[in-house]
């Protein structure tokens, strides 16, 4: 297999910001939902959500980038009628989360062409929202990305032993491959500014998000913090027995995503996050 070269920009300065300046919490929050046949999950997580009006600033809304599901999920997300305001995006055929996160990145800086909280939740209800609260406290007070971390103090509950080793192996070898300083690499659930997604994606443009695949995220992290980005982590559990219905990521193929981010080398284009 031919390795990727993911040509990754350097940061412009030095010496990175460790810090980033305020902006305020009452800016919109747009929640971006890769969703794969959960028609079973996603009424649940729209309940979640709605119990949760506080997260909900003005400007704020709902993005499910629905993956070619072969149940009801595409219907489901277009068919609600609720208090929220759903957005969403039809993939046709299942292209994966790297596919679908991307799409719904472009959907989330179109709808709200300023400053935001784009927040990226598992349709399957395991995102605490209850630590949203922490985590957009966190973007908003100093970070451009803020990671849900099982790793970092939270803990992965009723999961199996493989997924846990994967989980953290994953997350170590990309780590330090790509000189990383986060203890959560992997995970689908974090607060990113807007603004940095926008850096990121002036940056690299088409190849931003090239892994289709559940390695998608930590290619992301890599990228952004080649750009500079400012990170924190906040503890967060998950709790695998909040969903229904079983994991759809394949294990063979993640790992092979993991690899090619691992082998994938730097190079010194694109500008860094202002
Ligand atoms: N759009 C899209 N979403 C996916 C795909 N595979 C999984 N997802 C979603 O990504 C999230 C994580 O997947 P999940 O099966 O819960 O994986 P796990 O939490 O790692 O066991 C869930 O919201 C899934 O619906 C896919 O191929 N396309
Ligand atoms: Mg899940």
């Amino acid at each position: 297999m031919a390795s990727l070269d993911l040509a990754y920009p350097q940061p412009a300065v030095d010496t990175p910001q460790t810090r980033r300046q305020p902006i305020s919490l009452t800016l919109p929050r747009i929640f971006v939902v890769p969703a794969f046949n959960e028609e079973e999950n996603l009424p649940r997580l729209f309940a979640d959500l709605e119990r949760r009006d506080r997260l909900f600033t003005p400007g704020s809304r709902v993005i499910v980038v629905d993956d070619g599901s072969v149940d009801g999920t595409g219907a489901c997300a277009a068919e609600y009628d609720g208090p929220l305001d759903v957005d969403v995006v039809l993939l046709g055929t299942n292209q994966g989360p790297g596919a679908a996160f991307r799409a719904g990145f472009e959907r989330a800086l179109d709808a709200s062409p300023g400053e935001s909280f784009v927040i990226t939740l598992e349709a399957d209800t395991t995102s605490d929202l209850d630590a949203l609260d922490e985590m957009l406290h966190r973007a908003s007070a100093s970070a451009d990305l803020v990671l849900a971390s099982v790793h970092g103090g939270g803990r992965m509950l009723n999961v199996s032993r493989t997924r846990r080793v994967l989980s953290r192996g994953a997350g170590f070898v990309v780590r330090l491959a790509r000189g990383l300083d986060a203890r959560t690499c992997s995970s689908f659930f974090r607060v990113d500014r807007a603004s940095a997604l926008r850096s990121a994606f002036d940056a690299f443009g088409e190849e931003l998000i090239r892994e289709r695949g559940f390695a998608c995220k930590a290619e992301l992290l890599a990228k952004l913090c080649a750009i500079g980005a400012v990170v924190d982590e906040v503890p967060v559990d998950l709790d695998a027995t909040r969903r229904v219905g079983d994991s759809k990521m394949r294990i063979g193929p993640t790992l092979l995503g993991y690899w090619r981010l691992v082998r994938s080398r730097r190079s010194h284009t694109g500008r860094a996050i202002a």
